[in-house]
C-alpha cells in the first residue's frame, strides 16, 4: 500500500485535493480533522476533549491523535494507497507515524506539501466559514491556527526533507491544475 502524506497550512486545500485523489486513484483516506469533528458531533469523551483545543485554534495533543491514527490505519485493507490528510502536524507525530508504519513493514512514500500564502488562506477560510458552521473558521481562530502552523507544524517539512520524501506543490489557482501536479508526483513514484 502506498502511504502518502498531504500537508500544508490550514485552508491550503488538503481536504479538497484528498477528495480528488480518492476519486481518481481509489485511495483510502484518513483525515484526523474529519475524525475529530465526527467525535465532537457525537459528543463522545474524545470529542469533548478535542473541542476545547479546536475551538481555541490549537492542536489536539499528540498522544491522542497517534492512538486514533494507529486504530484507523489498521482498519484499512486491500487498498492501493492511503492519504494521510492533516496528519502529521508535529514532528512528534511524524516520528510516531514512521514507527507505526515501520512496525507494519512499510513507510511514507511521499509528502505532498501545498504552498499557499497567509492572505489567501485567510480569504478561503473566512469564505468556508460562511457555510461550514465550523468553530475554527473565524478570523481570530484562523490567525491563531496559522501561527500554530508556523510554530509547530512547519518544522515537519524538514523531517520529510531529511527522509527525501518532500514534494512541494503550488497550491493556488485552479483546483484541477493543482491536482495535475499531485497526479504527476504520485505517478513518478
Ligand atoms: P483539518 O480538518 O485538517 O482542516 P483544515 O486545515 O482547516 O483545512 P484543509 O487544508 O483541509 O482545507 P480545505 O480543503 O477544506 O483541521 C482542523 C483542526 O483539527 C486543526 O486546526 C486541529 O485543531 C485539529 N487537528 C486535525 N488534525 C490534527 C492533528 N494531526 N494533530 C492535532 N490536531 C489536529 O480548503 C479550505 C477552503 O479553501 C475550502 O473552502 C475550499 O473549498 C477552498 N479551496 C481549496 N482549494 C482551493 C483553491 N485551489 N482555490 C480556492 N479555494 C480553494
Amino acid at each position: 500500500m502506498l502511504n502518502i502524506v498531504i500537508f500544508g497550512p490550514p485552508g491550503s486545500g488538503k481536504g479538497t485535493q484528498s477528495d480528488k485523489i480518492i476519486e481518481k486513484l481509489g485511495f483510502a483516506h484518513i483525515s484526523t480533522g474529519e475524525i475529530l469533528r465526527a467525535e465532537i458531533n457525537a459528543e463522545s469523551d474524545l470529542g469533548k476533549i478535542a473541542k476545547t483545543y479546536i475551538d481555541a485554534g490549537q492542536l489536539v495533543p499528540d498522544a491522542l491523535i497517534v492512538t486514533i491514527l494507529e486504530k484507523e490505519y489498521d482498519k484499512l485493507s486491500n487498498r492501493k494507497g492511503v492519504i494521510f490528510d492533516g496528519f502529521p502536524r508535529t514532528t512528534t507525530q511524524a516520528e510516531a507515524l514512521k514507527k507505526v508504519l515501520n512496525k507494519r513493514g512499510t513507510d511514507i512514500a511521499l509528502m505532498l506539501c501545498l504552498e499557499v500564502d497567509s492572505d489567501e488562506l485567510i480569504k478561503r477560510l473566512l469564505h468556508r466559514g460562511k457555510t461550514s458552521g465550523r468553530s475554527d473558521d473565524r478570523l481570530e481562530t484562523i490567525k491563531k491556527r496559522i501561527r500554530v502552523y508556523e510554530e509547530r507544524t512547519a518544522p515537519v517539512i524538514q523531517f520529510y526533507k531529511e527522509e527525501d520524501k518532500y514534494f512541494p506543490i503550488q497550491g493556488t489557482g485552479d483546483v484541477d491544475a493543482i491536482f495535475a501536479q499531485i497526479f504527476t508526483a504520485i505517478e513518478s513514484i
